[in-house]
C-alpha cells in the first residue's frame, strides 16, 4: 500500500463536494445556481489539482536535495490529451468525486468530456513523449520534460463536403493544469554579430552581441505518477517581448503602435505548433522556435547545476538530456557555447562534457523528414552557433580523415555541412556526433538506420554507439482509462491492479483463455465498446453502423507511406465484389465497417485527396441499398487522443499497413492489441516484435518485405508491369466516376499507374485483399477469434512504456529511480 504525501484524500463524497464547490464559487467566481458542466469541470479539476500540488512540491524538493542524476526529455511535441481522468486515477479518489458530482446533478463522463485535449503534438512522436512522462513519474525517475507552450495546438479538423478544413485550436481559455512562473524567465538572443578579441591572458574570446532579445517565460505542468507520490514537472516555455529601455524609447518618441508590433512578433515564436508530420519545410520561424526552446531549457538546466557548486566535469554525472528526434539538436552547440564562451572551458573539455550529456532518438528514415537548415539562414539568425557547428565539423572531419585516410569520398558524405546551393546544416549528423548514444524505436528501424542513413557513422564510431529501444505505451491511459471494464475484468482475475505497474503480469491471463465466463465477459466488453463507438459515429457522421459487424479501423496521420490509399482501394474492391454478387451469395458475407480517421498536413495535397476519396466512397457505399449492412465506410473527423480512447477499445481489426521499412515503430498497433483487437499489418516497425511476442498465428501479416522494396521500386521503371486485375477494376470504377468526378482522384491513381508507385500499393494489393478474405473467415469462427484476442492481450506486457523507460535509464541515461519516501 502506498500513500500520497498529501494526507488529505477525498475520503467521502462530501469532502470532494465541499472542495469543488469552494473552487466553483471562489476561484471561478461562479454562482452555484448557474453552475453548468463547464464550471463543474473547473471545480473538479481544481479540487484534484490541489491534491497533486502538495506531492509535486515535495517531489521537487526531494529531487533538489537528493544528490542524484536527473533526466531532461527535450521534445518539441507533447501530445498529452486530457488530464483530469489521469489525475483522478493517480490521486485515486475518483469514486468520491463521481458520487459528489452525482449529488450536484452531473455525470462523471460528461464532466470529463468538458476538457479540451492538450494537443501539442502531431502524432506518434508527441504521444510517445507523453507516455514517457507518465512512465518516468510512475517509476519514480527524477525527470523533467521541456517543451513549448503553443497557444495553438494541432488544428481541429472538420470535414466539409468530403474535404478537410483546418480550424485553429485555441486551447488555453481555461487550463487549470498549468502554473505560470512569471519569475522564471530567460532572455534569448537572436541575430546580431560575433566580435572576436584576445583577452589579457592571450585567449581568443568570442562575444555574440547586438542581437534582438526575446523573453522565455516558464509554465509548469505537474505530471503525477501512478500509485506513487512522485509528481514530476513538464516545463513549457512561452515567448514574450523582453521589457526593456528599447520599448520605452519607442513609447517616448510616440511609436506606440510599432512597440506593440514588436511585442506581437516576439509572441509569435510560441504561437503555433507546426502541423507537418514527417515533412521538413525549412521555415525561419520553426528554427526560431527550436533555438528559443533549446536555449531557455539549457539555461535552466545549467542554472540548476550551478547551484550545486560542482565542477563542470561532473555535469554529465548530474544531467542526462534526451533529444526527441533532431528538433532539439541546437541544444548541442548551445551547451558548447555556454561552456566555452561563458564558462571559459577549453574546447576539448567542453566537447567531452557535451557528448557525455546527450542522447539522440531517431524516429524516421524518410528522407523528406530529415531536418536541414540553410547556412545563410543560420548565419543570419544564430551567427555564433554556425561558427561552433563549423568547428565541431572541423574536429570531426579531422578525426575521420585520420582514421579513414583512404576513403576521401567519406568526408563529403559525413560532413555536417552539405555542399549544396545553398549549403545546408544536416541536423541528424550533428545530433549523432554530439551524443554518446543514438537509438531507433523498434528493432527493424534500429537496424535500418545503421545500414542506410547512418551507415558511414557505424564505421566511424563502431556499432556500440547505436542501440535500440522499442517503443511502448502507458497502460494507465491506454488500458485502464480507455477501457475501464476490461481493466476491471483483468484485475478480477489477477487479484488486483498490479498489472498497471508491471504489465508483464498480464501473462497470467493465458490461464483464462478457455474460461467460459471470462470469454463471455471479454466479448461483452468488446461489444459494449463497439456500441459506444457506433453511437459516436451516429452522432457525428449520421451513419448507422451495426455493432455486430466486424469493425476494421485505421486511425493515424494521413500519409502516403502509411497507405490509407491501399485500405480505401480495398474497400472499393469489397464494394464492387458485393455489387457483383447474387442476393444468395451476399447472405454468406460477414458485415464490415471500415473506419478511417486522421489529419493531413494542411499543405499535403495527396493526403487530402485520400481523405476526400474515403468520404466519397462512404457517400456511395453507405447509401447503396444492395449493400445495406454488409459494408459501411466512415471517416471519423478530428482524430485526437481523446477520440483514440473511444476508438481503440472498439476495434476488431486495425490496420498498420505501411510500406515495409517506412514506419519506424508505430505505437497505435500496441494500443489496439492491448485492448483485445487483432491487427492486419506489414512486416514493418513494431509489428514484427508484436508478432514475436503474441505469435504469428495471432496476427494477419501480408505484403513484401523491407529488403525487397528497393528492387521492386526499381522494377516499376524498368519492366513494364501489369496491374493485378482486381486493382485495375478498382481504378476503372474510380475512372468511370462512380465516386464522383474522377478528375479529383487522378493524382492518386496516376501516382501508382504512371509515376512509379513509390509506396508499392500495386505490389501488395493482392496479398492485402487475400488476407482480408482470411480475416472474414476467421471472424466467422468467433470461438477461435476470441482465443486469439485474449492470448494476444496476455502477451503484450513487453510493450509498456515502463519497460522502455527502464531501458533508456539503464542503457543511455545511467540514472536510478529516486525513492519518494526518502525525507528531504
Ligand atoms: C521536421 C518535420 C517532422 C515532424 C515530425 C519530422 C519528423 C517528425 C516525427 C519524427 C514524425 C513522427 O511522429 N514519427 C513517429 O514516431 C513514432 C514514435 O517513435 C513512431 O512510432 C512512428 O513510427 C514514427 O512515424
Amino acid at each position: 500500500a502506498w500513500q500520497k504525501f498529501s494526507a488529505e484524500p477525498f475520503n467521502t463524497k462530501e469532502q470532494f463536494e465541499q472542495e469543488a464547490v469552494r473552487h466553483i464559487e471562489t476561484t471561478l467566481a461562479r454562482s452555484l445556481y448557474n453552475c453548468d458542466e463547464g464550471a463543474a469541470y473547473g471545480g473538479t479539476a481544481l479540487a484534484f489539482r490541489d491534491r497533486m500540488v502538495i506531492d509535486w512540491n515535495r517531489t521537487q524538493q526531494n529531487q533538489t536535495f537528493a544528490d542524484q542524476k536527473r533526466v531532461y526529455y527535450l521534445s518539441l511535441e507533447f501530445l498529452m490529451g486530457r488530464a483530469l481522468d489521469n489525475a483522478m486515477l493517480n490521486v485515486q479518489q475518483k469514486d468520491s468525486a463521481k458520487a459528489g458530482l452525482a449529488d450536484l446533478g452531473f455525470r462523471m463522463e460528461d464532466i470529463i468530456n468538458q476538457e479540451r485535449d492538450a494537443a501539442l503534438g502531431n502524432g506518434g512522436l508527441g504521444r510517445l513523449a507523453a507516455c514517457f512522462l507518465d512512465s518516468l513519474a510512475s517509476l519514480n525517475y527524477p525527470a523533467w520534460g521541456y517543451g513549448l507552450r503553443y497557444r495553438y495546438g494541432i488544428f481541429k479538423q472538420e470535414i466539409i463536403d468530403g474535404y478537410q478544413v483546418e480550424i485553429p485550436d485555441y486551447w488555453l481559455d481555461f487550463n487549470p493544469w498549468e502554473f505560470p512562473r512569471h519569475d522564471v524567465t530567460v532572455d534569448i538572443q537572436f541575430f546580431g554579430n560575433v566580435r572576436k578579441y584576445v583577452d589579457d591572458s592571450g585567449k581568443q574570446v568570442s562575444v555574440w552581441e547586438n542581437g534582438e532579445i526575446v523573453q522565455a517565460v516558464a509554465y509548469d505542468v505537474p505530471i503525477p505518477g501512478y500509485a506513487t507520490p512522485t509528481t514530476n514537472n513538464l516545463r513549457l516555455w512561452s515567448s514574450k517581448a523582453a521589457s526593456g529601455e528599447f520599448d520605452f524609447q519607442k513609447f517616448n518618441s510616440g511609436e506606440y503602435e510599432s512597440s506593440v508590433a514588436d511585442q506581437q512578433r516576439a509572441e509569435t515564436i510560441s504561437a503555433v505548433l507546426y502541423p507537418n508530420d514527417n515533412l521538413e519545410r525549412g521555415k525561419e520561424l520553426r528554427l526560431k522556435q527550436q533555438y528559443f526552446w533549446c536555449a531557455a531549457s539549457l539555461f535552466d538546466i545549467v542554472r540548476r547545476f550551478k547551484k550545486s557548486k560542482k565542477a563542470w566535469k561532473e555535469f554529465p554525472n548530474a544531467v542526462a538530456i534526451q533529444l526527441n528526434d533532431t528538433h532539439p539538436t541546437l541544444a548541442i552547440p548551445e551547451l558548447q557555447r555556454i561552456l566555452i564562451d561563458q564558462e571559459g572551458l577549453e574546447w576539448d573539455e567542453a566537447w567531452s562534457i557535451v557528448q557525455k550529456t546527450f542522447g539522440y532518438t531517431n524516429h524516421t528514415v524518410l528522407p523528406e523528414a530529415l531536418e536541414k537548415w540553410s547556412v545563410p539562414l543560420f548565419q543570419h539568425l544564430l551567427p555564433r552557433h554556425l561558427q561552433i557547428i563549423y568547428d565541431i565539423n572541423l574536429h570531426f572531419l579531422q578525426y575521420v580523415e585520420r582514421n579513414f585516410p583512404k576513403d576521401r569520398e567519406m568526408l563529403g558524405r559525413v560532413s555536417i555541412i552539405e555542399e549544396s546551393q545553398p549549403k545546408m546544416v544536416r541536423m541528424a549528423y550533428l545530433a549523432l556526433i554530439g551524443s554518446h548514444k543514438v537509438n531507433g524505436v523498434a528493432e527493424l528501424h534500429s537496424d535500418l538506420i545503421k545500414t542506410t542513413i547512418f551507415k558511414d557513422f557505424v564505421k566511424i564510431y563502431g556499432p556500440d554507439k547505436f542501440t535500440n529501444v522499442t517503443n511502448g505505451i502507458t497502460p494507465r491511459r491506454w488500458l485502464h482509462q480507455a477501457n475501464p471494464r476490461l481493466s476491471e475484468l483483468i484485475a478480477s482475475k489477477l487479484g488486483g491492479y498490479d498489472f498497471l505497474k508491471d504489465l508483464t503480469l498480464l501473462h497470467k491471463l493465458e490461464n483464462y483463455v478457455d474460461d467460459k465466463a471470462f470469454r463471455k465477459e471479454f466479448q461483452e466488453i468488446k461489444f459494449a465498446n463497439k456500441v459506444r463507438l457506433a453511437k459516436h459515429i451516429k452522432d457525428t457522421n449520421g451513419v448507422s453502423v451495426n455493432p455486430a459487424a466486424l469493425f476494421d479501423i485505421q486511425v493515424k496521420r494521413i500519409h502516403e507511406y502509411k497507405r490509407q490509399q491501399l485500405n480505401i482501394f480495398g474497400v472499393i474492391h469489397r464494394y464492387l465484389t458485393i455489387k457483383s454478387m447474387s442476393p444468395e451469395e451476399r447472405k454468406k458475407l460477414a458485415p464490415r465497417v471500415s473506419i478511417f480517421g486522421g489529419k493531413a498536413a494542411p499543405g499535403y495535397w495527396m493526403a487530402k485527396t485520400i481523405i476526400h476519396l474515403v468520404n466519397a466512397v462512404g457517400a456511395v457505399v453507405n447509401n447503396d441499398k444492395d449493400v445495406g449492412d454488409l459494408l459501411k465506410c466512415v471517416f471519423v473527423e478530428d482524430y485526437n487522443v481523446s477520440k483514440a480512447e473511444i476508438i481503440v477499445p472498439a476495434s476488431d481489426i486495425s490496420e498498420h499497413i505501411s510500406t515495409a521499412g517506412t514506419e519506424a515503430s508505430g505505437t497505435s498497433n500496441m494500443k489496439f492489441v492491448l485492448n483485445g483487437g487483432l491487427i492486419i499489418g506489414t512486416c514493418d516497425g513494431a509489428n514484427i516484435e508484436i508478432t514475436r511476442e503474441i505469435g504469428e498465428e495471432n496476427i494477419f501479416l501480408f505484403g513484401n518485405l523491407s529488403e525487397d522494396v528497393e528492387d521492386l521500386r526499381h522494377a516499376h521503371f524498368y519492366s513494364k508491369f501489369e496491374f493485378d486485375p482486381q486493382l485495375q477494376r478498382v481504378f476503372d470504377a474510380i475512372k468511370e466516376g462512380r465516386f464522383g468526378d474522377a478528375g479529383q482522384f487522378s493524382a492518386l491513381v496516376n501516382g501508382i499507374v504512371e509515376h512509379g508507385d513509390y509506396y508499392l500499393v500495386s505490389d501488395d494489393f493482392k496479398s492485402y485483399i487475400d488476407t482480408h478474405t482470411l480475416i472474414d473467415e476467421a471472424y466467422k469462427d468467433q470461438e477461435s477469434w476470441v482465443s486469439k484476442c485474449i492470448t494476444s492481450v496476455a502477451r503484450m506486457g513487453f510493450f509498456s512504456s515502463d519497460r522502455c523507460i527502464d531501458e533508456y535509464a539503464e542503457m543511455i541515461w545511467n540514472v536510478e529511480p529516486l525513492s519518494p519516501t526518502k525525507k528531504a
